[in-house]
């Protein structure tokens, strides 16, 4: 998995607030409003630690304290474990934690101890970047869009689409990937030489920039994007009046939370 770096969080406080009122402005939800109405769960004063992991790569700076941003900034009761790893799980549990935050380079969790529901950072990532778009209210009416990344968070982005029931066109550089997508899902392929469309709603998660190309964007188009690097280029920001929904880490982190809510 592509990991984050501290400069990838340099401007994540200030990115997850932006992301909040262009959310509020896109969809007439805020951020966790719109995450109470997709999960149907509310926060009850859980207390959620955030255990920094040492596997793997190690640790990330400021990723920890970027999860207790989040947690804090969204009105919730949350503390980073003193200790690494396994203590740091002791130390959560035996400090009334009832929630845990913990990743490695696999997998980024959330899990309940109350209820037992657990939380992946890439499924979580994915419907909450997808649900930003088919709520968008300019284009309620619109149900085509372009899914670029069938990847871990791309692949869920697209079944929230289609449980949303939105026309749904993918496009990925692994044209295998694209063929198993196209056979287990009623997709359409976005081939731009074959058959060049534009959209009003673009969701990507590659980890490449500039994976968005101009035929496909329309004036006002809406890019919603975990992907990182960014994949659309200012110039095409510029050009086209493009609305981007894009952060590094709180938004899905946010989704994970309301997925494990009672
Ligand atoms: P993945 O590796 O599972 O999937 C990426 C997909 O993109 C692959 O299918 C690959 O073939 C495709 N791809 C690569 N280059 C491409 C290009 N130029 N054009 C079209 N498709 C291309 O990765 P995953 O786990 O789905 O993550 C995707 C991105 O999202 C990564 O950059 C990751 O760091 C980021 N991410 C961001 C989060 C956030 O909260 N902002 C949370 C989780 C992941
Ligand atoms: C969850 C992020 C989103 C994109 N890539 C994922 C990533 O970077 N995963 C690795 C996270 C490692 C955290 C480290 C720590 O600081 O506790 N183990
Ligand atoms: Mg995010």
């Amino acid at each position: 998995m592509a990991l984050l770096t501290p400069e990838d969080l340099a401007n994540m406080t200030n990115a997850l607030v932006e992301n909040d009122r262009l959310i509020t402005e896109l969809t007439d939800y805020s951020l966790d409003g719109l995450c109470r109405k997709i999960y149907g769960t509310v926060p009850r004063n859980e207390k959620i630690a955030i255990i920094p992991v040492t596997a793997g790569n190690g640790i990330i700076g400021s990723f920890s304290e970027s999860l207790l941003f989040t947690v804090q900034h969204f009105g919730m009761d949350g503390f980073i474990t003193e200790n690494t790893d396994v203590a740091g799980y002791y130390e959560a549990v035996t400090n009334g934690a009832d929630i845990i935050l913990m990743a490695d380079d696999l997998a980024y969790i959330a899990h309940n101890l109350r209820n037992g529901k657990i939380a992946h950072n890439q499924i979580c990532t994915g419907r909450i970047y997808a649900e930003i778009l088919c709520h968008a209210k300019d284009y309620a009416d619109d149900k085509d869009v372009l899914v670029i990344g069938l990847g871990k968070v791309g692949t869920p982005a697209l079944e929230t689409f289609l449980n949303e029931k939105q026309n749904v066109y993918v496009f990925d550089v692994d044209s295998k990937r694209v063929d198993e997508i196209l056979t287990d899902y009623p997709v359409f392929k976005y081939d731009p030489a074959k058959e060049p469309k534009s959209f009003f709603k673009i969701f990507e998660a590659t980890p490449c920039a500039d994976t968005i190309c101009e035929s496909a964007l329309k004036e006002n188009s809406i890019v919603s994007t975990p992907g990182i690097p960014l994949g659309i280029s200012d110039e095409l920001i510029e050009k086209y009046k493009v609305r981007v929904v894009s952060e590094p880490l709180g938004i899905g982190t946010l989704s994970m939370l309301y997925d494990v809510f009672d």
